[in-house]
């Protein structure tokens, strides 16, 4: 959706200011007005805060400062999730960076929805992007079904959606920084429900996992991504395909062999084929999982690591398995531009993955000067809501040809910002 459009939804919405500052406040509350909101609420402590819900009900953001006499910002936003008053949150605070992230933790781990930090005084801009983002986000709850239950499926659900062949492929591109090529794509599995529309995977991949649905479910990811590394390969393109692996399948240690002669049944080389693993899928099972990857590196498939610095033991699984590319974790991406410490992970990742003669695909990049810090480290690939969402594979050569031209630009304006 374009800003405009978004700031017609946000004007419907409820806002809650939390600041013990009486200009921060005034502030905040006149940004707001501007932006068009009416119903704006407004307390000086956590205390305050809570009486305001209490007497007017479950507010769409709360916009909260930390440090406040009374009970303060932490406290505050614990309270605000175990009551669950709060459809999204936005962090406002003149604390240092290393602090901010600690809340934003914490308000994930309680399981609120954090739209963003902001500096103060509130700038107007900035302010409009992040409520842009709970606007967004309701947009994505609305169309996809359902987000938080644990486990809405049954066996036989998923029986049948397996036999009727219900899941289909989204591919999320991965493109080169250096000349905004297509390297590869990512495919993400969607769940078409007759039904309930489109279903997001974590909502029955870790209930797979637990019944043993996800070989066969593998099985018709494998067979998908095969059919369009031939549509790719008759079109002239050389972009290689991503598949995830869970721990799972790494327990069959026949597996490389079947995957490598179903390739070449297809004449398909399996360089092609990028098998992404997260480390905390190689804690269960070491010893098979290893024998299993050693074969399939041995059979010339490509592996890459997930989600990267996100498990404990990271050094060691980049240690003992011949990765040829590591993905950094999207928590240490977005935002990175503003923040010292994920530029110095990033830095130090990037230098350590290139001494292992490995690329290194940046995840979850979002905004611009977020791709352009990756590409002062060097950073090979990105992949994120800047390129591209997960798509349907028929977008893919539209959605190409209006990313080369956004590439251009984005080249143009590096080359300005640097005169
Ligand atoms: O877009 P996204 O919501 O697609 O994916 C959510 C999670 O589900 C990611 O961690 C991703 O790795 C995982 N996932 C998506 N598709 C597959 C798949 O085909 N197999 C496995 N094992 N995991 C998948
Ligand atoms: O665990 P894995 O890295 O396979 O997960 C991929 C997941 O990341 C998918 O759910 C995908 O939709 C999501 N994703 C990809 N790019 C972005 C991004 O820029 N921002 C966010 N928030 N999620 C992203
Ligand atoms: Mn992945």
């Amino acid at each position: 959706m374009d800003s405009l459009g978004n700031l017609e939804s946000l004007k419907g919405h409820t806002i809650l200011v939390v600041e013990d500052n009486d200009f921060q406040r005034s502030v905040a509350l006149q940004v707001l007005q501007s932006l068009g909101i009416k119903d704006i609420h407004q307390a000086a402590d956590g205390l305050q805060a809570l009486k305001v819900l209490e007497q007017f009900g479950k507010v769409d953001v709360v916009i909260c400062d930390l440090d406040m006499p009374g009970m303060d910002g932490i406290q505050f936003l614990g309270e605000l999730a175990k009551n669950k008053l709060a459809g999204a949150v936005i962090v406002a605070s003149a604390m240092e960076a290393s602090l901010i992230r600690t809340v934003e933790d914490l308000v994930q781990e309680h399981g609120l929805k954090l739209l963003g930090t902001l500096a103060k005084p509130l700038a107007k801009k900035k302010l409009q992007d992040l409520l842009g983002r709970f606007t967004d986000l309701e947009t994505e709850e609305s169309t996809s079904f359902p987000q938080d239950a644990k486990a809405p499926w049954t066996v036989k659900e998923l029986d049948d959606a397996l036999s009727r062949k219900e899941f289909t492929l989204y591919h999320q591109p991965k493109v080169s920084m250096a000349t905004g090529e297509l390297e590869a794509t990512e495919v993400l599995c969607r769940w078409q429900h007759p039904e309930h529309g489109l279903v997001m995977p974590d909502s029955f991949i870790p209930l797979m996992e637990e019944s043993g649905q996800i070989e066969a479910l593998t099985e018709q990811v494998i067979e998908k991504a095969l059919v369009a590394l031939c549509d790719f390969k008759t079109k002239g393109m050389t972009t290689k395909i991503g598949i995830n692996l869970s721990a799972i399948t790494l327990n069959d240690t026949s597996m490389p062999d079947r995957l490598f002669k179903q390739l070449s049944a297809l004449k398909l080389s399996p360089e092609l084929l990028m098998l992404e693993i997260t480390e905390s899928s190689l804690i269960d099972q070491p010893a098979k999982s290893l024998e299993t990857l050693a074969r399939l590196k041995m059979k010339g498939f490509m592996l890459s690591i997930d989600d990267f610095g996100t498990g404990y033991s990271s050094m060691k699984q980049l240690n003992r398995i011949p990765f040829s590319e590591l993905k950094i974790d999207r928590s240490f991406v977005d935002g990175a531009s503003e923040d010292k410490t994920r530029k110095a992970i990033i830095d130090a990742n990037i230098g350590l993955a290139h001494t292992l003669g490995m690329r290194v695909v940046a995840e979850g990049v979002e905004q611009v000067a977020d791709w352009h810090l990756l590409n002062e480290l060097g950073c090979d690939i990105v992949q994120g809501y800047f390129v591209a969402r997960p798509m349907p594979i028929s977008e893919l050569s539209d959605w190409l040809s209006d990313w080369q031209q956004r590439f251009e630009q984005l080249n143009d304006s590096q080359q300005s910002a640097c005169e």
